[in-house]
């Protein structure tokens, strides 16, 4: 009876805490590069996933292979980023744990970009990348820091300060950056947020019936051990 309600012990933690999962993927495979947007691949219940776009001051004018990649990076404009992100449905928010993505420059693309969220209104960089030449970059970003996240939420990438990626001179328009799958040994990875969706504090939760109707069957075993005991 003990082990029983040991048991029922576990399952109401459970029942009353959210897995991790994939809130939001874009699949990089396949992409020409040059394309006006990537779609989503998937979206977690209760998650509706935005496209991944450039601001007005980027373009598209160079192809680049399993990417959406991107050109006009020169002098500093407001307008120079890429963005993508997702939106949760009323009563419900996310806490996020982890971006994954891969990223490239050409050698006068940007060298360093500074990844920023809509929750500050993208005022301080929550991470930076750094290009080394044209080398691939994989990250797996922190954004545990950016705490319970309800309705719209988006990230952008930005140049930070404004030299090229080779270390030779400032950012070229031609120069390129572009977002691609993570890379892990041999596997490519969606671009992806993980973290938990859970219903918003405050409300009515899905959960919490379930975790009441174990609780009350806890309380019944509990019951037992103690007319066992006495
Ligand atoms: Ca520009
Ligand atoms: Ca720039």
């Amino acid at each position: 009876m003990k082990r029983l309600f040991l048991v029922l012990a576990a399952m109401i933690l459970m029942a009353g805490s959210a897995q991790a999962e994939i809130v939001a993927n874009w699949d990089m495979a396949d992409e020409p590069g040059d394309q006006e947007y990537t779609e989503a691949a998937g979206a977690a219940d209760y998650i509706t996933a935005f496209d991944m776009v450039r601001g007005t001051g980027l373009s598209n004018s160079y192809t680049g292979n399993n990417s959406l990649n991107s050109n006009g990076w020169g002098g500093t404009d407001a307008d120079d980023y890429i963005e993508f992100g997702f939106s949760v449905a009323d009563g419900y928010e996310v806490t996020l744990s982890e971006l994954w993505l891969g990223t490239r420059s050409s050698n006068t693309g940007p060298g360093t970009i500074g990844v920023y969220s809509s929750v500050d209104e993208f005022n301080s960089s929550v991470y930076t990348i750094t290009q080394q030449g044209s080398s691939y970059s994989n990250n797996i970003i922190d954004l545990s820091s950016l705490g319970t996240i309800p309705g719209d939420f988006s990230i952008r990438l930005y140049e930070i300060g404004n030299l090229q990626a080779d270390d030779d001179g400032e950012t070229a328009d031609t120069g390129t950056f572009r977002i691609t799958d993570y890379y892990d040994s041999g596997s490519y990875i969606d671009v992806q947020f993980v973290g938990t969706v859970a219903a918003s504090a405050g409300t009515s939760p899905v959960p919490v019936p379930n975790a009441v109707i174990l609780l009350g069957w806890g309380l019944i075993g509990l019951a037992g051990i103690k007319r066992k005991i006495s």
